[in-house]
């Protein structure tokens, strides 16, 4: 769901031309063994070895990262980050929004009056265009939860390899931009364009397949797919995709193609490694195989489904974030006896059906001793949240019901 004009980031990203300069390598700031040594560490209580990781200050703009790699960087949100009152606004900070790349040649700075995005394939007219003219285009505001498909990897059990996430790996913003449909608009399709294909500046090494995803040429001119110049009234920091980069509200982030500067429309499939190779989920109706699995069919992997989370308990309040997935959070309901009975807990503003919305439940008359808390969401389409966890080797989609423990003294 798109607003109209926001006038607010309209004014904030007067200052987008100038450009977002990196002086020095990311991972070359401030990563020496002593700075460090220095850092406090955060368990992610992961299934398997440890869920100690450092928490770093040594990526330009962001502050109090869980350092998951250097380079190419991931870096985890901290769930603390998502805290907050019922009415505060659920948008995660730019400067602790988490952080994935899969290749470590990530621009390191861009210049933004020299920058141009390409719109070619199958156009009428291919164009280039400045990010002046972009941002002359009729303006939208979307906000959305990026989610890496691999949110929670570390916590699936048996362990399945990739990045150990806990559940940090995403984050709601408000996105501001075009709409995808209005630049391919201006380069006009040619008969028979089916898909549209997404690169960005990061190269991969070697001969490496580059990192490119394509969306159906439908979905590509949805209201709500933008490509955005900013994030939360600010330019997107460099780590999040500057300049540009694309949203697809309800989809997992793998989608969001970051420093976007090629458009591409294909007449046929997109065949290349990030698509037909790549993130694939088994077809089953949950993604979930029997840990083990192999040789089943899989398909690309696209919609978020619901999940709800613990952002702080304490023996007067339970509270946290939801979201539908790709549709609106209908409820929250929180069970104090692991899972066998539920009530609803008290929503905050509602933000748009591809935003966190905040949940709160106050926990009064809570006997003495340890109690086991859960909780699910259900969506506005009806869908909810499983108790048991899923498996798929490649770690992707978890979104069971998740629990906590609150000790009443
Ligand atoms: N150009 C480019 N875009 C990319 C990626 C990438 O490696 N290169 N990774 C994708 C994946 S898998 C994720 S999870 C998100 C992470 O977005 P963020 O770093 O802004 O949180 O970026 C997506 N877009
Ligand atoms: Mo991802």
């Amino acid at each position: 769901m798109a607003d109209s004009v926001d006038r607010r980031a309209a004014l904030a990203l007067g200052g987008l031309g100038v450009g977002a300069l990196a002086s020095a390598p990311l991972w070359a700031k401030g990563m020496g063994a002593q700075a460090m040594g220095a850092q406090p560490t955060i368990d992610l209580g992961l299934s398997e070895g440890t869920g100690q990781r450092p928490l770093t200050d040594a990526f330009p703009g962001k502050k109090g990262m869980i350092l998951q790699r250097s380079r190419a960087p991931l870096l985890e949100t901290p769930m603390a980050a998502f805290d907050g009152a019922l009415q505060d606004d659920p948008v995660t900070p730019n400067y602790r929004f988490f952080v994935r790349w899969h290749y470590a040649d990530i621009p390191l700075s861009v210049d933004a009056a020299a920058f141009r995005l390409r719109i070619g394939g199958a156009v009428k007219r291919a164009v280039s265009l400045s990010l002046a003219e972009i941002q002359a285009m009729p303006q939208v505001t979307v906000t959305a939860v990026n989610q890496c498909s691999g949110n929670s990897r570390g916590l699936f059990g048996p362990r399945v390899p990739g990045a150990q996430w806990g559940n940090g790996a995403m984050g709601n913003a408000r996105w501001t931009g075009v709409r995808l449909r209005d630049l391919i608009a201006r380069a006009g399709t040619a008969p028979g364009v089916v898909q549209v294909k997404c690169a960005g500046l990061d190269q991969p090494p070697g001969d490496a397949p580059h990192f490119a995803k394509s969306l159906a040429l439908d979905h590509a001119e949805d209201d709500d797919v933008i490509v955005a110049y900013g994030m939360n009234g600010a330019a997107l920091p460099l780590l999040n995709g500057f300049p540009l980069r694309l949203i697809v509200p309800g989809w997992y982030s793998t989608y969001w193609v970051k420093a976007l500067d090629s458009i591409e429309l294909l007449t046929g499939p997109d065949t290349g490694f990030w698509m037909a190779k790549a993130y694939q989920i088994p077809e089953t109706e949950d993604a979930g195989v029997k840990p083990g699995a192999t040789g089943f069919p899989t398909v690309p992997i696209s919609r978020m489904p619901p999940r709800a989370f613990f952002t702080r308990t304490t023996p007067q309040e339970a509270r946290g974030i939801a979201m539908g997935g790709d549709a609106g959070v209908a409820k929250v309901e929180v069970s104090l006896d692991g899972g066998a009975q539920w009530q609803q807990a008290q929503l905050g503003p509602d933000h748009g059906p591809y935003s966190f919305r905040r949940w709160a439940m106050p926990l009064t008359g809570l006997a003495r001793g340890p109690h086991e808390l859960a909780v699910r969401t259900t969506n506005t389409r009806g869908e909810g949240q499983k108790p048991a966890p899923i498996w798929n080797p490649g770690g992707y989609m978890r979104s069971s019901i998740e629990t906590a423990r609150v000790v009443v003294a």
